[in-house]
């Protein structure tokens, strides 16, 4: 038995994302469930976990049902206490409550002119007063967690909590928005773009192959501000392996690497790898070994 997590579009749904972090961040085993946003998909989704309205939505493996991302959050730091979701300390936990709620309520500015789309990355976009006072905002309490708590590495609290979780989303909005803060936030933007987690779920994403049109934008695009994925491209069988790096199951669809050519047992598993090999290390561990 384990946890069911319902999700939209990986590279449009800040909520999912937010949610599935709190499960691949702290290594709680959950099977995840897609539905394309604004679609029956989603509906037909979100039957299965009534009566949440919205993802994500979680099942607990007694069979409870729980939406709204923050008490997913708190749901699974009572339930998985040595997860370490939370910061240990408590001044620093009691910080990262009070951020975490703020970016649950707030900042709806900057979400609304600025929705997240992990397929973009925009030049300018011209942000309103308003985004700009938002940016002032968040930049202020990044800086206050940061000096406070931050020493011990990239993260608001030093080592990744549930903040980060939570503001994951917001970074990607700063990059692909190219939205002017100064460079202690550039620093905690550019720690999530190259968050392996946040990597593989926007190599997922890519490999759904789904475009909204209503999140299109006007603004001159400029490449990915992120780290640059690894080249990888589709290829014919054979391959190095026989075995899918991810299920163990036979390899049937394939990509090429440094001339070498690698098997997956479906499109997904190949093309979420063919976005960003790096960011797996099932398949980094095969390449190296063979
Ligand atoms: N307050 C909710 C927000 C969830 C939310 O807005 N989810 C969006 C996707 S990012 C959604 O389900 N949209 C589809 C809909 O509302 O029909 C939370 O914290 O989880």
């Amino acid at each position: 038995m384990t946890y069911d997590l319902a999700i939209g579009d990986r590279s449009y749904s800040s909520w999912s994302l937010r949610g599935w972090l709190l499960f691949e961040r702290f290594g709680i085993p959950v099977r995840v469930r897609t539905g394309i946003l604004f679609t029956d998909d989603l509906r037909r989704l979100l039957s299965d976990f009534a009566p949440a309205r919205q993802v994500p939505a979680i099942r607990t493996p007694e069979g409870e049902v729980v939406g709204e991302s923050i008490a997913i959050l708190e749901t699974l730091a009572e339930r998985h206490p040595e997860a370490g979701l939370w910061p240990a300390d408590p001044a620093a936990r009691a910080m990262a409550r009070y951020m975490v709620a703020e970016m649950h309520a707030g900042f709806r500015d900057l979400r609304n002119d600025c929705a997240m789309n992990l397929l973009k990355s925009y030049q300018d976009s011209a942000p309103r007063p308003e985004v700009l006072a938002d940016l002032a905002r968040i930049e202020a309490i990044w800086a206050r967690a940061r000096d406070r708590f931050g020493a011990g590495g990239p993260w608001l609290f030093g080592g990744y909590s549930a903040a980060d979780a939570f503001f994951a989303p917001v970074a990607t909005r700063i990059a692909t928005y190219n939205l002017p803060v100064g460079p202690a936030a550039r620093a905690y933007v550019a720690a999530h773009l190259a968050d392996p987690a946040f990597r593989r779920w926007r190599a997922m994403g890519k490999a759904e192959n789904l475009e909204q049109p209503s999140y299109a934008k006007p603004y001159a695009e400029r490449p990915w501000p992120g780290p640059a994925p690894k080249a990888a491209a589709v290829a014919q069988g054979p391959s190095v392996n026989n075995t899918c790096p991810y299920s163990g199951q036979p390899a049937t669809d394939f990509l090429k690497m440094d001339g070498r050519v690698w098997g997956f047992c479906n499109p997904f598993c190949r093309d979420k790898t063919l976005h960003d090999p790096e960011a797996w290390p099932k398949f980094m561990e095969m390449v190296r070994a063979a």
